[in-house]
């Protein structure tokens, strides 16, 4: 096997026995497998549209677009592992593809064989691997928008002609553009995505979000799918249960189509890579919506249930049916069986806080655009800092932490996705009307954190560059790689990338990064303050 997408990849270099992440050396041949059919089908559907008896029927596109983006989601880091429904989804994109090639006309293409790419001369397989991991990270957000009835036709026809180029014996100059145009559809499907959960559940709003669990039943829900917790917290009324977040759902908090639940009672635990452990002796079921499932200790692993793209082997899945609806009633019943704790625990962060806000995403700040503007006109706010990303196990990570904790009194720390668990229950204070400590969301919601960087731009008439605003990223997922790409797109400069740099930049892109963009590795918390605040 060869596998070196995720940040936590064997050596800094790849996994080639077995994943850190748990995935077997089988799982990931299979992977590969079903990223080759998918390539081919890519193939398929491009001759297919250059074909003037193109007979492709909207259902047979529909069907090319669903599979297309569960098949990249499907092997995104801590999302399948298990090899039967992997099988599976590659025997449907190859009965897909040949419906394709049959309803168009053209031969059938084999599947693409992914060692061309592992194998290739190293700036290649680093500008594949961008594209590959930029469309992987970007087809999880096109699947979360797919499934609450949001669609792009530019987009679905994004993922072909990208999935299409990774088999082309092509250079630097045409995939370069390629690996751009993934940061610029990505802003598309985040736009789509934010679209689709505001016009469902309705704009955030802050909230604070107590980390006690209360006693009685309960079930803990991850992942990042709004509609997986809405449709549990629908079925769960007048139960008897209560319903907790975990980990990337935290933001359901702020969705008044989702708060309005009472039993939508709080958070519990903190970021994906420390689950194994808060799992453990939890008296309620954990549902998975989507990543990061670790594999499963034994001590917790009947409480385990999985949707979506998520699967493990030998642990319920709760399936959709046609209609979109799901039957949580095994959850609900084990929630019920376990009967939760005996008396409210009171939990804290990792930094002792009691509870955590969220819901900082662009409509609650921009509507104060006015008082930001002011307060840094006056000089009440000096600087802007987005800490945000993905967290992860490496030691390096508590960066972050202190970081935000140095942070100078006279700045604001806006943060989302699940590495903000390392400082989101400190207390930074107050600047004005304003929490020092603001967090805008999921992982998508960098989406939020660009709309507000450019209305700011606008409102002083500069460039998002020429703002008082560093961008401190920290990645671990594709989901990551995706965002990156959509900054660099935008042209953001100076960005902070920690804990490491991904094994898959080889010198010669990265150095691409660095002169074009400054892109830079994070130091040490003090020196990229001074560094920053000059
Ligand atoms: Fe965190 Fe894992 Fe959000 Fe990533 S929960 S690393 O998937 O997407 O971020
Ligand atoms: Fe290794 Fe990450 Fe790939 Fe898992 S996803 S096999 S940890 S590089």
């Amino acid at each position: 096997m060869f596998c070196f997408q995720c940040e936590q990849t064997a050596g800094c270099t790849g996994c080639t026995r077995a994943g850190v992440c748990g995935k077997s050396a089988m799982t990931a041949k299979l992977q590969d497998t079903l990223t080759g059919a998918l390539i081919a089908l890519a193939n398929t559907a491009a001759c297919s549209s250059k074909n003037s008896n193109n007979n492709l029927s909207a259902s047979l596109a529909n069907e090319i677009n669903h599979l297309i983006l569960e098949g990249l989601f499907a092997t995104i880091t801590n999302v399948n592992f298990d090899d039967a429904s992997i099988k599976n989804l590659t025997a449907r994109i190859h009965a897909a593809a040949t419906k394709t090639a049959n309803a168009c006309n053209v031969s059938i293409v084999s599947d693409y064989y992914m060692n061309n790419i592992w194998n290739a001369n190293e700036d290649i397989r680093s500008l594949k691997s961008l594209i590959l991991f930029g469309v992987r990270g970007m087809a999880a957000y096109a699947y979360h928008a797919m499934t609450l009835g949001y669609t792009d036709a530019s987009l679905n026809q994004f993922f072909l002609t990208a999935l299409d180029s990774l088999s082309k014996d092509w250079g630097m100059n045409e995939l370069l553009p390629i690996v751009m145009e993934v940061g610029r559809f990505n802003l598309t499907c985040m736009e789509l995505l934010d679209r689709a959960n505001t016009e469902t559940f309705g704009d955030p709003v802050p909230v604070s979000v107590s980390l006690t669990v209360e006693k009685g039943p309960f079930i803990v829900v991850t992942g990042h799918d709004l509609e997986d917790i809405k449709q549990l917290l629908e079925q769960t009324k007048d139960k008897g249960i209560n319903i907790y977040t975990h980990g990337e759902m935290l933001p359901a908090h702020a969705y008044p189509e989702l708060k309005k639940y009472p039993h939508l009672k709080g958070n519990f635990g903190t970021a994906w890579q420390n689950q194994q452990k808060e799992f453990a002796s939890l008296p309620a079921p954990i549902l998975f919506t989507t990543n990061c499932l670790m594999p499963p200790k034994a001590s917790y692993e009947d409480r385990v249930f999985t949707t979506g793209a998520v699967v493990f082997p030998n642990t319920p899945f709760i399936s959709s049916s046609t209609d979109g609806h799901k039957d949580f009633t095994p959850v609900i019943e084990k929630a019920l069986e376990l009967g939760g704790f005996s008396k409210d625990q009171h939990f804290t962060g990792i930094n002792g806080g009691s509870s955590v806000m969220t819901g900082f995403a662009r409509n609650a700040i921009l509507s104060s655009a006015g008082e930001i503007i002011d307060a840094v006109k006056s000089g009440a706010i000096r600087h802007f800092f987005l800490v945000a990303g993905c967290d992860g196990a490496r030691a390096g990570r508590n960066y972050y932490t202190e970081f935000v904790k140095q942070t100078p009194s006279d700045s604001i720390v806006l943060t989302l996705a699940c590495g903000k668990y390392r400082f989101n229950d400190l207390d930074l204070g107050t600047i004005g009307a304003f929490p020092r400590l603001m967090d805008m969301g999921q992982c998508n919601d960098a989406y939020s954190a660009i709309k507000v960087a450019v209305a700011l731009a606008d409102a002083f008439g500069c460039g998002v560059n020429d703002l008082p605003l560093s961008m401190i990223l920290s990645w671990y997922e594709q989901k990551a790689v995706c965002i990156l790409l959509t900054l660099l797109h935008l042209g953001i400069k100076n960005i902070k990338l920690g804990p490491t740099l991904p094994a898959f930049l080889s010198p010669n892109v990265l150095n691409y990064l660095v002169e074009h963009f400054a892109i830079a590795p994070v130091t040490t918390p003090e020196a990229d303050l001074k560094e920053i605040l000059g």
